[in-house]
């Protein structure tokens, strides 16, 4: 699909069978199926931004069609609390060239790009829906199905409304969306499972949210993530980093170089938190993917609220913050790994 200066959201489809019902009780129709491998390149030495830029060279499977090299340039923008992609382009996806896929890489080479990774989209169906538009749901290779939206976006606050009428007619909630590309969470799965988290939660700005950030560590934990910073959700951390011998600035500089290995931020930010607020502002200037979390009772900042390097997370209660995770964190359940070919 491509819309001048295209706006896109992914969710994914926990039950694909489901999502069909629903989707012909709309009176929605498949036009077209397809099938492609999509081969990512970067500079050398990894300088850019997978959630940002992208070339890549696109193998069609089915229908059998010349390869394309492709360049994406997008930013994540918010609106009205709706995070989504937009492409710097007003034709959307720039093709830059189409032959055999040999040519296409040459060409990648040529500009002096190296492979990166690959995306297998072994199944796609691309749906017409009366009131609703178009919408594609595609099975990605290691990630599971995915539905993605996309819409026109000359005037972005005109596109957030037209993503949001989407999704409400699919009944899926705001809070469902993944506004990275889809190369960005398929990166996130081929690391190593033992992913380095930095957590942040206040400690002198109020402790009364530790349980909560007791189950939070837990939940990464058991997910094979390296939280770096678990002690932040112990019950009593001040009397524990005080017995570890550590003055204010050991702490600070042993969590300086931790943000600096870090591979994601998560910051719990319903309490008010000056270090948290510092936390989040390095790790942001340290160009890391940083995910807020914040109850939807509590009026935040602007200076997280508004800032479009953040994805902030809003939840009502602590079954709605995990699983809202878990799909924010792109980890597809059991099930739908083992979810059937149509
Ligand atoms: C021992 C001696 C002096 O201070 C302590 C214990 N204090 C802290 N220990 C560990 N991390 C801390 C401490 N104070 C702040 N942090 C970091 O800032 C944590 O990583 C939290 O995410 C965040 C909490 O900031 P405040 O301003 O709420 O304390």
């Amino acid at each position: 699909m491509t819309a001048p200066f295209e706006c896109e959201v992914r969710f994914l489809i926990d039950d694909v069978e489901a999502f069909r019902r629903r989707i012909a009780t709309l009176g929605g129709r498949v036009r077209f199926e397809y099938a492609f491998t999509d081969h990512y390149y970067r500079p050398p030495g990894g300088a850019w931004d997978p959630r940002t830029r992208a070339l890549r060279v696109r193998e069609h499977h089915r229908p059998a069609q010349p390869s394309e090299v492709l360049l994406t340039w997008t930013d994540v923008v918010q609106v009205n609390g709706l995070s989504f992609k937009r492409s710097r382009f007003p034709e959307g996806k720039v093709r830059l060239y189409a032959g055999s896929a040999d040519e296409c890489r040459t060409l990648a080479a040529g500009l002096g790009y190296d492979p990166w990774l690959v995306v297998r989209k072994k199944a796609g169906l691309f749906y017409d829906i009366p009131d609703v538009g178009e919408l594609v749901a595609e099975q990605v290779d290691g990630i599971g199905w995915m539905c993605e939206l996309e819409v026109e976006g000359q005037n972005p606050a005109t596109a957030a409304g037209a993503i949001l009428r989407k999704l409400g007619a699919l009944g899926v909630p705001a809070e469902a969306v993944i506004p990275e590309p889809v190369a960005a969470l398929v990166a996130a799965h081929l690391r190593p499972a033992a992913r380095k988290v930095y957590f942040c939660g206040s400690i002198h700005g109020g402790r009364s949210l530790q349980p909560l950030y007791a189950s939070i560590v837990d939940f990464l934990a058991q997910r094979g993530y390296d939280v770096l910073t678990s002690h932040v959700a112990a019950r009593d951390v001040i009397a524990e980093e005080q017995r570890e011998g550590g003055d204010a600035a050991q702490i600070y500089e042993r969590d300086i170089r931790w943000l600096l290995e870090c591979d994601l931020v998560i910051a719990e930010v319903s309490i008010p938190s000056l270090g948290v607020g510092v936390e989040v502002a390095t790790a942001q200037h340290l160009g890391k993917s940083i995910i807020c979390l914040c109850r939807t009772d509590v009026a935040l900042s602007a200076m997280i609220e508004g800032n479009p390097g953040l994805r902030v997370i809003r939840y009502g209660d602590e079954g709605e913050l995990m699983s809202l995770l878990e799909r924010r964190l792109g980890m597809p359940s059991r099930n739908q790994s083992q979810v059937p070919s149509p």
